[in-house]
Protein backbone atom coordinates (compact mmCIF):
# COMPACT_ATOMS: atom_id res chain seq x y z
CA UNK A 1 0.00 0.00 0.00
CA UNK A 2 1.10 3.55 -0.66
CA UNK A 3 2.04 5.51 1.73
CA UNK A 4 0.03 8.55 -0.16
CA UNK A 5 2.48 11.02 1.79
CA UNK A 6 1.57 14.45 1.41
CA UNK A 7 -2.11 13.17 1.29
CA UNK A 8 -2.72 13.09 4.51
CA UNK A 9 -4.05 16.86 4.66
CA UNK A 10 -7.37 17.63 4.28
CA UNK A 11 -9.54 16.91 7.20
CA UNK A 12 -11.87 20.10 7.05
CA UNK A 13 -15.36 18.58 7.30
CA UNK A 14 -18.60 18.79 9.29
CA UNK A 15 -19.24 15.42 10.92
CA UNK A 16 -21.86 14.75 8.33
CA UNK A 17 -19.65 15.32 5.07
CA UNK A 18 -16.95 13.61 6.86
CA UNK A 19 -18.48 10.64 7.45
CA UNK A 20 -20.13 10.70 3.57
CA UNK A 21 -16.40 11.13 2.52
CA UNK A 22 -14.76 8.74 4.65
CA UNK A 23 -17.38 6.12 3.22
CA UNK A 24 -16.27 7.38 -0.42
CA UNK A 25 -12.60 6.82 0.14
CA UNK A 26 -12.16 4.62 2.55
CA UNK A 27 -13.00 1.10 0.33
CA UNK A 28 -11.46 2.76 -2.45
CA UNK A 29 -7.82 3.17 -2.37
CA UNK A 30 -5.40 2.26 0.25
CA UNK A 31 -3.44 5.44 -0.35
CA UNK A 32 -6.69 7.60 1.01
CA UNK A 33 -6.92 5.71 4.22
CA UNK A 34 -5.12 6.70 6.60
CA UNK A 35 -5.06 9.98 6.05
CA UNK A 36 -8.53 10.88 4.38
CA UNK A 37 -10.80 13.36 6.39
CA UNK A 38 -11.80 11.28 8.96
CA UNK A 39 -10.53 13.63 11.26
CA UNK A 40 -13.29 15.72 11.95
CA UNK A 41 -15.47 12.67 12.33
CA UNK A 42 -17.00 13.72 15.85
CA UNK A 43 -17.83 17.44 14.79
CA UNK A 44 -13.73 18.42 15.78
CA UNK A 45 -13.67 18.07 19.21
CA UNK A 46 -10.31 18.15 21.17
CA UNK A 47 -9.54 15.11 22.39
CA UNK A 48 -7.36 16.40 25.43
CA UNK A 49 -4.75 14.76 27.06
CA UNK A 50 -5.24 11.62 27.02
CA UNK A 51 -6.36 8.89 29.65
CA UNK A 52 -4.56 5.92 30.62
CA UNK A 53 -4.42 3.68 27.85
CA UNK A 54 -5.72 0.60 30.04
CA UNK A 55 -8.71 2.05 31.49
CA UNK A 56 -10.02 4.48 28.60
CA UNK A 57 -12.49 7.52 30.30
CA UNK A 58 -13.85 10.24 28.68
CA UNK A 59 -11.87 13.14 28.06
CA UNK A 60 -12.31 16.80 28.66
CA UNK A 61 -14.88 18.74 27.14
CA UNK A 62 -16.51 15.05 26.17
CA UNK A 63 -14.36 13.55 23.90
CA UNK A 64 -14.70 10.16 23.02
CA UNK A 65 -12.03 7.54 24.56
CA UNK A 66 -10.62 5.18 22.28
CA UNK A 67 -12.78 2.08 22.06
CA UNK A 68 -10.52 -0.08 23.33
CA UNK A 69 -10.85 -2.65 20.42
CA UNK A 70 -8.91 -3.84 17.77
CA UNK A 71 -9.05 -2.02 14.86
CA UNK A 72 -10.74 -2.98 11.83
CA UNK A 73 -7.54 -2.89 9.39
CA UNK A 74 -6.27 -6.20 11.05
CA UNK A 75 -2.67 -4.80 11.41
CA UNK A 76 -0.83 -6.15 13.69
CA UNK A 77 -0.13 -2.95 14.87
CA UNK A 78 -3.64 -1.96 15.54
CA UNK A 79 -4.71 -4.91 17.42
CA UNK A 80 -5.76 -3.49 21.30
CA UNK A 81 -2.50 -5.23 22.98
CA UNK A 82 -0.09 -3.08 20.35
CA UNK A 83 -1.81 0.07 21.25
CA UNK A 84 -2.05 -0.35 24.65
CA UNK A 85 1.89 -1.43 24.83
CA UNK A 86 2.84 1.41 22.21
CA UNK A 87 0.99 3.65 24.53
CA UNK A 88 2.72 2.38 27.18
CA UNK A 89 5.99 3.52 25.44
CA UNK A 90 4.69 6.79 24.50
CA UNK A 91 7.32 9.13 26.29
CA UNK A 92 10.32 7.12 25.05
CA UNK A 93 9.01 7.06 21.65
CA UNK A 94 8.98 11.32 22.02
CA UNK A 95 12.06 11.04 23.66
CA UNK A 96 13.72 9.16 21.25
CA UNK A 97 13.15 11.19 18.09
CA UNK A 98 15.23 14.12 19.74
CA UNK A 99 18.61 12.55 17.86
CA UNK A 100 16.50 13.21 14.67
CA UNK A 101 15.11 16.30 15.60
CA UNK A 102 18.70 17.72 16.16
CA UNK A 103 19.74 17.10 12.77
CA UNK A 104 16.55 19.18 11.49
CA UNK A 105 17.76 21.94 13.65
CA UNK A 106 15.45 22.27 16.14
CA UNK A 107 16.64 23.72 19.41
CA UNK A 108 17.11 20.82 22.65
CA UNK A 109 14.97 23.78 24.52
CA UNK A 110 12.68 24.08 21.78
CA UNK A 111 11.93 19.73 22.01
CA UNK A 112 11.41 19.73 25.50
CA UNK A 113 8.85 22.88 25.33
CA UNK A 114 7.04 21.56 22.58
CA UNK A 115 6.86 18.08 24.25
CA UNK A 116 6.80 18.18 27.51
CA UNK A 117 3.69 16.53 28.22
CA UNK A 118 2.39 15.10 25.64
CA UNK A 119 0.06 12.24 25.69
CA UNK A 120 -1.60 10.07 23.21
CA UNK A 121 -4.53 10.61 21.88
CA UNK A 122 -5.62 6.61 21.16
CA UNK A 123 -9.31 7.59 20.03
CA UNK A 124 -7.10 8.10 16.94
CA UNK A 125 -7.00 5.01 16.38
CA UNK A 126 -10.20 4.20 15.91
CA UNK A 127 -10.35 6.92 13.43
CA UNK A 128 -7.28 5.62 11.56
CA UNK A 129 -9.18 1.91 10.95
CA UNK A 130 -12.88 3.01 10.58
CA UNK A 131 -14.94 1.18 8.16
CA UNK A 132 -18.26 2.59 7.98
CA UNK A 133 -20.55 -0.02 6.28
CA UNK A 134 -22.91 2.23 4.55
CA UNK A 135 -21.54 4.98 1.90
CA UNK A 136 -23.12 8.09 0.49
CA UNK A 137 -23.03 8.66 -3.26
CA UNK A 138 -21.47 11.52 -5.34
CA UNK A 139 -24.61 13.24 -5.92
CA UNK A 140 -25.26 13.46 -1.82
CA UNK A 141 -21.90 14.31 -1.25
CA UNK A 142 -21.97 17.24 -3.76
CA UNK A 143 -25.17 18.41 -2.31
CA UNK A 144 -23.39 18.64 0.58
CA UNK A 145 -20.28 20.34 -0.49
CA UNK A 146 -21.71 22.63 -3.14
CA UNK A 147 -24.50 24.82 -1.94
CA UNK A 148 -25.54 28.38 -1.34
CA UNK A 149 -24.96 28.64 1.82
CA UNK A 150 -20.91 27.96 0.88
CA UNK A 151 -20.70 29.86 -2.51
CA UNK A 152 -22.34 32.96 -0.61
CA UNK A 153 -19.51 32.77 1.50
CA UNK A 154 -17.04 32.05 -0.98
CA UNK A 155 -18.57 34.95 -3.30
CA UNK A 156 -18.11 36.90 0.31
CA UNK A 157 -14.06 35.59 0.87
CA UNK A 158 -13.45 36.58 -3.22
CA UNK A 159 -14.76 40.32 -2.29
CA UNK A 160 -12.88 40.75 0.85
CA UNK A 161 -9.12 39.52 -0.06
CA UNK A 162 -9.28 40.89 -3.62
CA UNK A 163 -6.05 42.35 -3.51
CA UNK A 164 -4.46 39.28 -1.77
CA UNK A 165 -6.41 37.01 -5.03
CA UNK A 166 -5.20 39.60 -7.43
CA UNK A 167 -1.63 39.63 -6.16
CA UNK A 168 -1.71 35.71 -6.09
CA UNK A 169 -2.67 35.45 -9.58
CA UNK A 170 -0.21 37.60 -10.57
CA UNK A 171 2.64 36.01 -8.43
CA UNK A 172 1.77 32.07 -9.29
CA UNK A 173 -1.21 31.67 -12.20
CA UNK A 174 -3.32 29.85 -10.44
CA UNK A 175 -7.52 30.59 -10.48
CA UNK A 176 -8.41 32.44 -7.74
CA UNK A 177 -11.53 30.54 -7.71
CA UNK A 178 -9.65 27.20 -7.69
CA UNK A 179 -8.13 28.55 -4.06
CA UNK A 180 -11.30 30.07 -2.76
CA UNK A 181 -13.05 26.46 -3.83
CA UNK A 182 -10.15 24.93 -1.87
CA UNK A 183 -10.50 26.78 1.11
CA UNK A 184 -14.14 26.53 1.04
CA UNK A 185 -14.56 22.68 0.84
CA UNK A 186 -11.78 21.78 2.74
CA UNK A 187 -12.93 24.06 6.27
CA UNK A 188 -15.93 26.06 5.03
CA UNK A 189 -13.77 29.00 4.94
CA UNK A 190 -11.85 28.47 8.10
CA UNK A 191 -15.27 27.44 10.48
CA UNK A 192 -14.79 23.87 10.27
CA UNK A 193 -10.78 22.95 10.71
CA UNK A 194 -10.63 20.39 13.50
CA UNK A 195 -9.65 20.60 16.85
CA UNK A 196 -7.03 18.01 17.47
CA UNK A 197 -3.47 19.65 18.19
CA UNK A 198 -1.41 19.07 15.22
CA UNK A 199 1.44 17.81 17.59
CA UNK A 200 -0.66 15.61 19.87
CA UNK A 201 -1.85 13.99 17.22
CA UNK A 202 1.23 13.57 14.76
CA UNK A 203 2.92 12.60 17.87
CA UNK A 204 0.16 9.80 18.50
CA UNK A 205 0.34 8.44 15.61
CA UNK A 206 4.33 8.36 15.14
CA UNK A 207 4.21 6.07 18.09
CA UNK A 208 1.44 4.39 17.97
CA UNK A 209 -0.16 2.30 14.77
CA UNK A 210 0.13 1.53 11.36
CA UNK A 211 1.84 4.45 10.06
CA UNK A 212 4.46 5.46 12.48
CA UNK A 213 7.28 5.82 9.77
CA UNK A 214 5.02 8.08 7.78
CA UNK A 215 3.60 10.06 10.90
CA UNK A 216 6.81 10.17 11.95
CA UNK A 217 8.30 13.06 9.52
CA UNK A 218 4.50 14.88 10.01
CA UNK A 219 5.46 14.91 13.75
CA UNK A 220 9.69 16.27 13.25
CA UNK A 221 8.05 18.66 10.24
CA UNK A 222 5.23 20.17 13.14
CA UNK A 223 7.86 20.71 15.41
CA UNK A 224 10.48 22.24 12.66
CA UNK A 225 7.42 24.79 12.26
CA UNK A 226 6.99 25.53 15.81
CA UNK A 227 10.89 25.64 16.28
CA UNK A 228 11.03 28.21 13.63
CA UNK A 229 8.42 30.45 14.64
CA UNK A 230 6.07 30.06 11.30
CA UNK A 231 3.24 29.35 14.12
CA UNK A 232 2.29 29.46 17.36
CA UNK A 233 1.35 25.89 18.89
CA UNK A 234 -2.37 27.18 19.71
CA UNK A 235 -2.66 27.58 15.98
CA UNK A 236 -1.78 24.22 15.06
CA UNK A 237 -4.88 22.52 15.67
CA UNK A 238 -6.93 20.32 12.85
CA UNK A 239 -7.42 17.07 12.06
CA UNK A 240 -6.83 13.59 13.54
CA UNK A 241 -4.28 13.08 10.82
CA UNK A 242 -2.55 16.26 11.37
CA UNK A 243 -3.78 18.78 8.75
CA UNK A 244 -4.33 22.37 9.64
CA UNK A 245 -5.72 25.72 8.61
CA UNK A 246 -8.52 26.82 6.57
CA UNK A 247 -6.76 24.84 3.16
CA UNK A 248 -5.52 21.93 5.63
CA UNK A 249 -1.67 21.78 5.06
CA UNK A 250 -0.28 18.54 6.48
CA UNK A 251 3.14 19.76 8.47
CA UNK A 252 5.37 18.39 5.02
CA UNK A 253 3.07 20.24 3.04
CA UNK A 254 3.21 23.12 4.79
CA UNK A 255 7.12 22.34 4.30
CA UNK A 256 7.18 22.20 0.74
CA UNK A 257 4.81 24.87 -0.03
CA UNK A 258 4.05 27.48 2.73
CA UNK A 259 5.10 30.97 1.24
CA UNK A 260 5.31 34.35 3.65
CA UNK A 261 2.97 36.39 1.08
CA UNK A 262 3.33 39.44 3.59
CA UNK A 263 6.70 39.51 4.37
CA UNK A 264 6.14 39.48 7.97
CA UNK A 265 8.95 36.42 8.26
CA UNK A 266 6.20 33.88 9.50
CA UNK A 267 4.73 31.94 7.03
CA UNK A 268 1.19 31.94 8.81
CA UNK A 269 -0.99 30.09 6.54
CA UNK A 270 -3.98 29.23 9.59
CA UNK A 271 -4.63 33.51 10.40
CA UNK A 272 -2.82 35.10 7.74
CA UNK A 273 -4.90 35.25 4.42
CA UNK A 274 -2.26 37.01 2.47
CA UNK A 275 -0.14 33.93 4.05
CA UNK A 276 -2.85 31.40 3.18
CA UNK A 277 -3.84 32.32 -0.13
CA UNK A 278 -0.48 32.41 -1.32
CA UNK A 279 0.90 29.32 0.03
CA UNK A 280 -2.52 27.44 -1.22
CA UNK A 281 -1.69 29.04 -5.07
CA UNK A 282 1.83 27.42 -4.69
CA UNK A 283 0.85 24.21 -3.66
CA UNK A 284 -0.84 23.66 -6.77
CA UNK A 285 1.41 25.73 -9.08
CA UNK A 286 4.32 23.17 -7.85
CA UNK A 287 2.14 20.27 -8.31
CA UNK A 288 1.61 21.57 -11.84
CA UNK A 289 -1.63 23.82 -11.91
CA UNK A 290 -1.87 24.85 -15.92
CA UNK A 291 -2.27 28.39 -16.02
CA UNK A 292 -5.99 30.05 -17.85
CA UNK A 293 -6.48 26.50 -18.47
CA UNK A 294 -9.84 24.85 -16.16
CA UNK A 295 -10.06 21.21 -14.83
CA UNK A 296 -12.62 19.33 -16.63
CA UNK A 297 -15.42 19.54 -18.99
CA UNK A 298 -18.74 17.94 -18.49
CA UNK A 299 -20.07 15.49 -21.48
CA UNK A 300 -22.25 13.64 -22.60
CA UNK A 301 -21.19 10.01 -23.58
CA UNK A 302 -22.73 8.16 -26.51
CA UNK A 303 -24.96 5.16 -25.94
CA UNK A 304 -23.10 1.86 -26.23
CA UNK A 305 -19.78 3.65 -25.43
CA UNK A 306 -16.98 1.41 -23.91
CA UNK A 307 -16.56 1.83 -20.70
CA UNK A 308 -13.82 0.76 -20.55
CA UNK A 309 -11.93 3.12 -21.72
CA UNK A 310 -13.22 5.57 -18.53
CA UNK A 311 -9.56 4.82 -16.65
CA UNK A 312 -7.40 7.76 -15.49
CA UNK A 313 -4.47 5.61 -17.43
CA UNK A 314 -6.12 5.96 -21.01
CA UNK A 315 -5.38 9.61 -22.05
CA UNK A 316 -6.52 10.82 -25.60
CA UNK A 317 -6.56 14.50 -27.00
CA UNK A 318 -10.32 16.12 -26.47
CA UNK A 319 -10.23 15.83 -30.68
CA UNK A 320 -9.51 11.96 -30.14
CA UNK A 321 -12.46 11.36 -27.88
CA UNK A 322 -14.77 14.02 -29.71
CA UNK A 323 -14.30 11.29 -32.78
CA UNK A 324 -15.85 8.16 -30.11
CA UNK A 325 -18.78 10.42 -29.75
CA UNK A 326 -18.25 12.54 -26.51
CA UNK A 327 -19.72 15.84 -26.24
CA UNK A 328 -20.57 19.10 -24.12
CA UNK A 329 -24.36 18.85 -22.92
CA UNK A 330 -24.44 22.29 -24.21
CA UNK A 331 -23.18 21.53 -27.80
CA UNK A 332 -20.87 24.43 -27.24
CA UNK A 333 -17.33 23.64 -29.00
CA UNK A 334 -13.98 22.60 -26.33
CA UNK A 335 -12.12 25.56 -26.22
CA UNK A 336 -8.33 23.65 -26.86
CA UNK A 337 -9.23 19.95 -29.11
CA UNK A 338 -5.80 19.34 -28.35
CA UNK A 339 -5.62 19.03 -24.86
CA UNK A 340 -5.32 15.72 -22.99
CA UNK A 341 -7.82 14.17 -20.88
CA UNK A 342 -9.21 11.01 -19.62
CA UNK A 343 -13.09 10.20 -19.16
CA UNK A 344 -14.08 9.64 -15.52
CA UNK A 345 -17.55 8.42 -15.46
CA UNK A 346 -18.54 8.16 -11.30
CA UNK A 347 -22.16 7.54 -11.81
CA UNK A 348 -21.10 5.14 -14.69
CA UNK A 349 -23.16 4.82 -17.62
CA UNK A 350 -26.36 5.95 -16.16
CA UNK A 351 -24.76 9.42 -15.22
CA UNK A 352 -22.62 12.10 -16.49
CA UNK A 353 -19.32 12.04 -17.79
CA UNK A 354 -16.42 14.09 -17.14
CA UNK A 355 -13.54 15.16 -19.31
CA UNK A 356 -10.38 15.38 -17.09
CA UNK A 357 -7.60 17.69 -17.61
CA UNK A 358 -4.15 18.26 -16.56
CA UNK A 359 -5.25 20.41 -13.56
CA UNK A 360 -7.98 17.63 -12.15
CA UNK A 361 -4.95 15.54 -11.62
CA UNK A 362 -3.47 18.94 -9.70
CA UNK A 363 -6.27 18.64 -7.84
CA UNK A 364 -6.27 14.62 -7.19
CA UNK A 365 -2.77 15.35 -6.13
CA UNK A 366 -4.36 18.27 -3.57
CA UNK A 367 -7.17 15.72 -2.34
CA UNK A 368 -6.41 12.56 -3.73
CA UNK A 369 -10.43 11.52 -3.92
CA UNK A 370 -12.39 12.03 -6.65
CA UNK A 371 -15.19 12.90 -4.86
CA UNK A 372 -13.53 15.63 -2.80
CA UNK A 373 -11.34 16.70 -6.29
CA UNK A 374 -15.15 17.17 -8.26
CA UNK A 375 -16.10 19.43 -5.83
CA UNK A 376 -13.19 21.06 -5.17
CA UNK A 377 -13.38 21.80 -9.13
CA UNK A 378 -17.05 22.35 -9.70
CA UNK A 379 -17.57 24.76 -7.08
CA UNK A 380 -14.88 26.43 -8.43
CA UNK A 381 -16.82 27.01 -11.76
CA UNK A 382 -20.07 27.39 -9.88
CA UNK A 383 -18.03 30.73 -7.57
CA UNK A 384 -16.95 31.98 -11.10
CA UNK A 385 -20.50 31.92 -11.79
CA UNK A 386 -21.23 28.65 -13.30
CA UNK A 387 -23.99 26.63 -13.95
CA UNK A 388 -24.92 23.08 -11.88
CA UNK A 389 -24.06 20.24 -14.30
CA UNK A 390 -26.54 19.61 -17.04
CA UNK A 391 -27.35 15.95 -16.72
CA UNK A 392 -29.09 14.45 -13.61
CA UNK A 393 -27.36 11.76 -11.06
CA UNK A 394 -28.97 8.46 -11.38
CA UNK A 395 -30.22 9.07 -7.47
CA UNK A 396 -32.89 6.39 -7.77
CA UNK A 397 -29.99 3.93 -7.28
CA UNK A 398 -28.34 3.32 -4.25
CA UNK A 399 -24.57 2.83 -3.41
CA UNK A 400 -23.75 -0.81 -2.31
CA UNK A 401 -22.80 -1.04 1.80
CA UNK A 402 -19.29 -2.35 2.79
CA UNK A 403 -20.75 -6.00 2.94
CA UNK A 404 -22.37 -6.32 -0.96
CA UNK A 405 -19.07 -4.56 -2.03
CA UNK A 406 -16.72 -7.41 -0.39
CA UNK A 407 -19.41 -10.21 -1.74
CA UNK A 408 -18.79 -8.52 -5.20
CA UNK A 409 -15.15 -8.50 -4.71
CA UNK A 410 -15.41 -12.06 -3.92
CA UNK A 411 -17.55 -13.25 -6.46
CA UNK A 412 -14.63 -11.25 -9.10
CA UNK A 413 -12.00 -13.09 -7.51
CA UNK A 414 -14.00 -16.14 -8.36
CA UNK A 415 -14.17 -15.59 -11.80
CA UNK A 416 -10.80 -14.72 -12.20
CA UNK A 417 -10.99 -10.66 -12.42
CA UNK A 418 -9.86 -9.89 -9.34
CA UNK A 419 -6.07 -10.67 -8.05
CA UNK A 420 -4.97 -10.69 -4.20
CA UNK A 421 -6.94 -10.97 -0.98
CA UNK A 422 -10.38 -9.04 -1.35
CA UNK A 423 -9.77 -7.55 2.41
CA UNK A 424 -10.97 -3.76 1.29
CA UNK A 425 -14.07 -3.82 -0.67
CA UNK A 426 -14.04 -2.13 -4.41
CA UNK A 427 -15.93 0.70 -5.14
CA UNK A 428 -18.80 1.09 -7.29
CA UNK A 429 -18.29 -1.45 -9.92
CA UNK A 430 -19.79 -0.83 -13.12
CA UNK A 431 -21.72 -3.61 -14.58
CA UNK A 432 -21.32 -2.47 -18.72
CA UNK A 433 -17.62 -3.04 -17.87
CA UNK A 434 -17.32 -5.62 -16.74
CA UNK A 435 -19.66 -7.86 -18.76
CA UNK A 436 -17.99 -6.73 -21.30
CA UNK A 437 -14.56 -8.75 -20.25
CA UNK A 438 -14.48 -11.96 -21.81
CA UNK A 439 -15.46 -14.83 -20.57
CA UNK A 440 -17.59 -12.77 -18.06
CA UNK A 441 -20.03 -15.44 -16.53
CA UNK A 442 -23.35 -13.57 -16.97
CA UNK A 443 -24.99 -15.46 -14.32
CA UNK A 444 -23.35 -13.10 -11.88
CA UNK A 445 -25.67 -10.13 -13.58
CA UNK A 446 -28.00 -11.03 -11.11
CA UNK A 447 -25.91 -10.04 -7.94
CA UNK A 448 -24.26 -7.37 -10.04
CA UNK A 449 -27.15 -5.42 -11.42
CA UNK A 450 -27.38 -3.35 -8.11
CA UNK A 451 -23.99 -2.33 -9.28
CA UNK A 452 -24.33 0.71 -11.50
CA UNK A 453 -21.76 2.79 -10.84
CA UNK A 454 -18.41 3.04 -13.14
CA UNK A 455 -15.17 4.21 -13.02
CA UNK A 456 -13.40 2.42 -10.65
CA UNK A 457 -14.53 -1.53 -11.14
CA UNK A 458 -12.23 -1.92 -14.44
CA UNK A 459 -9.37 -0.49 -12.83
CA UNK A 460 -9.76 -2.97 -9.65
CA UNK A 461 -10.21 -5.56 -11.95
CA UNK A 462 -7.02 -4.59 -13.86
CA UNK A 463 -5.12 -4.38 -11.07
CA UNK A 464 -6.38 -4.64 -7.87
CA UNK A 465 -3.21 -3.50 -6.09
CA UNK A 466 -2.92 0.36 -7.67
CA1 LIG B 1 3.67 36.22 6.62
Amino acid sequence: MQSGAGLARRAGFVASATMIAAALLLPACAHAQAQNGLSNLFGGIFSGPNPAPSQPAPGPNGAQPWSGEDGASGHPLMTAAAIREAAGNFDNCVSGMWPDAARRNITQDNFQRFTAGLAPDLRIMDLMDSQPEFSKSIWDYLDILVNDNRLAKGKEVLARYKAQFDATENAYGVDRYIIAAIWGIESNYSTQMGDRSVLQSTATLACVGRRQAYFKDEFLSALEILNRGDLRPEQMRGSWAGAFGPTQFMPTAFKRFAVDGDGDGRRDVVDNPTDLIASTANNLKKDGWQSGQTWGYEVVVPQGFNYMLADRAKTMTIAQWEKLGLKRPTNQPFPHPAEKAYLLAPAGAQGPGFLMLQNFRVIMKYNPAEAYAMAIGHFADRLRGGQPFVQPWPRQERELSRTERLELQQLLAQRGFYKGTPRRPIRRPDPGGLTQLPGFDRGARGRICLLRRAGSAARAVKSPRK
